[in-house]
């Protein structure tokens, strides 16, 4: 949609009545037809499947959706849905830390504070925001940093996501230096706050924690921050962050904050609970270690935020669900993604990761995006095969077969590979 046309969209909402958009998660509604059978995969070894397990519930503004947890909300996105580049909205996955998320919205009332230490202390309206900032466009994926932690072995504590803890979506809103320049930080200012407006019993026990992630001042993942307005051309799902949430293009999806309503310059490091000790990786290379290293107390720990996301592929087609036939056309195909520099090469093997062949790419969003990939390959005989795909990034980052161990189950970006049969014609 021409850019213009989506402001006055959002505008003619603001005056319209619909200033108020009611979504009431709490009337989730189980499909009856599509629920799956309830798998355990508990333990001991990874888990086998390309989603996770979860029954299939629809929320507000979703389409039937895997669900992990509903206190607070967790959503997985089924495979299917990874076919185009960009993830539709009511199929994208959903993740809260806090059990109390908003139903609603006054976006007459709501407001974005930046408050703390900058020169002006300021905030802004819905309108504003909307009218008084120059937008920008960028596709991005967010990426829980938990995404495929059911793969680890030796298994580790918490949500045990599939690969579909992710998505692709085209973000539209005002970029956030634009906002902090305004502001002004002040000298000594070495982190900016961001929290939303869920809220809660949390983890630590506490009665009313809130879900607050910084970043130091001049990370360069804040020069490329939007705070969002519109995903993939539209109002964000309430379940995504609506009115706005911040988008940090390369960075893992936890910095991603929804419902964004104070952004806060402080001077000293943020050390609340979700800054430390959650979402942290050990200080080593792909943020690798041993359960021994741990239990030893060897293992020093950054911010998750330390990193870009490393490179990753997908194989969404063939699913393994129906044999292909001998002699008969078939396209492998799926995404890749780098938070590290854009990907230039997609591989597939049809031997288990012994050879292979490059496949073709498809449209090309800008670095942050998904890039779809397909290969077409006609079986010459009949028999059991194992598929393989890895994606190289600018940077020069190939995927490996190496797996990769911490204790927050974060960083998994191992070679993915899909069993088929072929049927002999
Ligand atoms: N306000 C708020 N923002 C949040 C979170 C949260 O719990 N509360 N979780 C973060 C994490 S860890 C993830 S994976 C993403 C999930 O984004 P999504 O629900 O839009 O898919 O939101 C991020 N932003
Ligand atoms: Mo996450």
């Amino acid at each position: 949609m021409h850019e213009s046309m989506q402001r006055r969209r959002l505008l003619a909402m603001l005056g319209g009545g619909a200033a108020v958009l009611a979504t009431r998660p709490a009337l989730a509604v189980v499909s009856g037809q599509t629920e799956m059978a309830q798998v355990s995969f508990t333990g001991p070894g990874a888990n086998p499947y390309w989603n996770g397990v979860g029954p299939y519930v629809s929320y507000p503004q979703k389409l039937p959706l895997q669900r992990l947890t509903d206190r607070p909300i967790q959503l997985e996105t089924p495979r299917q849905y990874f076919r185009e580049a960009f993830t539709p909205n009511a199929a994208f996955f959903v993740r809260y830390h806090l059990p109390v998320t908003p139903n609603e919205v006054d976006l007459a009332a709501w407001r974005l504070r930046l408050e703390g230490n900058f020169e002006h202390p300021v905030e802004y309206s819905f309108a504003q925001l909307v009218r008084d900032f120059k937008p920008v466009s960028i596709a991005a994926v967010n990426q829980c940093s938990g995404n495929s932690r059911s793969r680890f072995e030796p298994r580790v504590a918490g949500g045990q996501w599939g690969n579909g803890a992710m998505g692709n979506a085209m973000w539209t809103g005002v970029r956030l230096r634009d906002l902090l320049e305004r502001a002004g930080i002040r000298r000594g200012v070495g982190w900016i706050q961001f929290e939303g407006l869920d809220h809660g019993v949390g983890p630590a026990g506490k009665p009313s924690a809130r879900f607050m992630k910084s970043l130091p001042a001049h990370d360069p993942g804040l020069d490329r921050a939007v705070v969002a307005f519109l995903m993939n051309g539209e109002p964000l799902p309430m379940l995504n962050g609506f009115p706005v949430r911040l988008v940090v293009p390369g960075k893992f999806a936890t910095y991603w904050t929804k419902h964004l309503s104070f952004i806060r310059a402080l001077t000293g490091e943020d050390d609340n609970f979700w800054m430390k000790p959650a979402y942290r990786i050990p200080d080593t290379p792909r943020g690798n270690t041993t359960p021994e290293a741990v239990a030893a107390g060897k293992v020093r720990s950054v911010p998750i935020g330390t990193v870009d996301m490393p490179v990753r592929s997908f194989i969404v087609d063939p699913d393994g669900s129906a044999p292909l036939v001998q002699g008969m056309p078939s396209l492998i195909r799926g995404v890749a993604f780098s938070g590290q520099g854009a990907v230039v090469k997609v591989e597939v093997s049809v031997d288990g990761g012994k050879s292979w062949s490059r496949a073709a790419l498809g449209a090309n969003h800008g670095p942050y995006s998904f890039r779809t990939y397909s290969h077409r390959w006609t079986p010459g005989s009949g028999g059991r095969y194992t598929l393989a795909v890895r994606a190289t990034d600018s940077a020069g980052h190939v995927q490996t077969d190496q797996p990769v161990w911490n204790p927050g189950g974060y960083l998994w970006n191992r070679i993915e590979r899909q069993d088929i049969v072929v049927l002999s014609a």
